[in-house]
């Protein structure tokens, strides 16, 4: 049981470790006919990619996406499609230090008790490169769900640390800052406060939303497939993700049924608590997903550590890091969301034809 296959219909294997020589995939069973590019598989890399602005990690890979089956003459044949791209600016000294040693927040002591070893390099799988995979497939099943349901979907930034930045949204202004923040007015103090934190040697977590629109309803099974568990398994996929809402999610705690409840009329529904989804059914509303992702754990600020010998050590971390990983969730959030989805509808249609 190793658990790097995601979704039932549409499934997408991911490989690879930050630092060793290439990361890929392969996508079995998505249908036949859909045109597609290696550049379009990489414009959607490129919003992911790290080293777009000096806010996030100044590694700079090409991420130069190969596709290397199920794909003939500009369109996917049915077969499995296998795409591969290159790890090719590694600097895998900088965790020499690290190697024995286990990072305070880091996935690097859970995986050295579940394996008894690790590749410590890059955080091997735990790193967000394993995120470059999903918004690969993303792209594809993304592109389906466009062309054969008119499904938008759509991520943003809604909070970075304090700075709450989706308040005001500007649908157009999301892709022209490197935050992916809906308010250009937020812009400015997001980079000055990015700048502050980033010279502190500090990190922060963010919280990052994504909708889809034009969701057919429909979509999701009763009780062990629900489109929500589904979506929630599938955020909470993501390295550093901590915890995700849908709809109204913990605000529901506090909520009055009268408010909760989205009233129905004959020009649609009132409100949208429900985040698109009852009783793990899409309902034919915007699906709406939050997730937090937790402040970037590896830091150049000194902190208490265990090594692998139980002793008690020094743990300062070297390497590129982004002093908040959220920032470049959106792209990541946008394909997990495409990636449910395009499972859930060709789920539907093997059941209800
Ligand atoms: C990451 C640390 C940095 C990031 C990396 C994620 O890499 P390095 O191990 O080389 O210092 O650059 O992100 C990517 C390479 C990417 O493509 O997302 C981490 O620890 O998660």
């Amino acid at each position: 049981m190793s658990f790097n296959t995601f979704g039932l219909m549409f499934r997408v294997t991911t490989f690879g470790e930050s630092h060793g020589p290439a990361i890929g995939c392969v996508i079995d069973g998505c249908p036949p006919g859909l045109e597609i590019t290696p550049q379009e598989i990489r414009a959607a890399l490129e919003r992911r990619a790290t080293g777009r602005s000096r806010h996030t990690s100044q590694r700079r890979e090409k991420d130069d996406v190969q596709i290397l089956s199920g794909w003939f003459e500009g369109r996917t044949t049915g077969t499995p499609i296998a795409l591969l791209i290159e790890n090719t600016d590694a600097r895998s000294r900088d965790y020499d230090e690290i190697m024995r040693q286990f990072r305070p927040g880091h996935a690097d002591y859970t995986y050295w008790k579940k394996y008894g070893m690790r590749d410590y390099r890059g955080g091997g799988r735990s790193s967000a490169r394993e995120t470059t995979m999903r918004v690969a497939a993303g792209a594809l099943a993304r592109k389906w769900l466009n062309l054969e349901l008119g499904v938008d979907i759509q991520g943003w930034l809604a909070q970075l640390g304090p700075l709450r930045t989706d308040e005001v949204v500007e649908w157009d202004s999301i892709d022209g800052n490197p935050f992916f923040c809906p308010n250009p007015g937020m812009v400015r103090e997001l980079e000055s406060y990015m700048d502050a934190l980033r010279k502190s040697g500090d990190s922060v977590g963010a919280r990052v939303n994504v909708i889809a629109r034009n969701v057919p309803a429909g979509l999701g099974a009763p009780v062990y497939g629900k489109l929500d568990a589904d979506l929630a398994s599938a955020m909470m996929s993501i390295n550093a993700a901590k915890g995700v809402e849908i709809g109204a999610g913990f605000a529901s705690v506090s909520q009055k049924g009268t408010e909760h409840r989205d009233e129905m009329t004959k020009k649609g529904f009132l409100s949208n608590h429900a985040g698109g989804i009852l009783g793990g059914i899409s309902s034919g509303q915007d699906i709406v997903v939050s997730t937090a992702f937790k402040p970037t754990s590896s830091l150049r600020l000194p902190c208490r550590g265990l090594d692998v010998d139980g002793e008690e050590v020094e743990i300062v971390t070297k390497g590129r890091h982004d002093p908040c990983v959220g920032i470049r969730a959106t792209p990541i959030v946008e394909a997990m969301m495409a990636l449910v989805l395009m499972d859930h509808v060709l789920r539907h249609r093997a059941q209800n034809g």
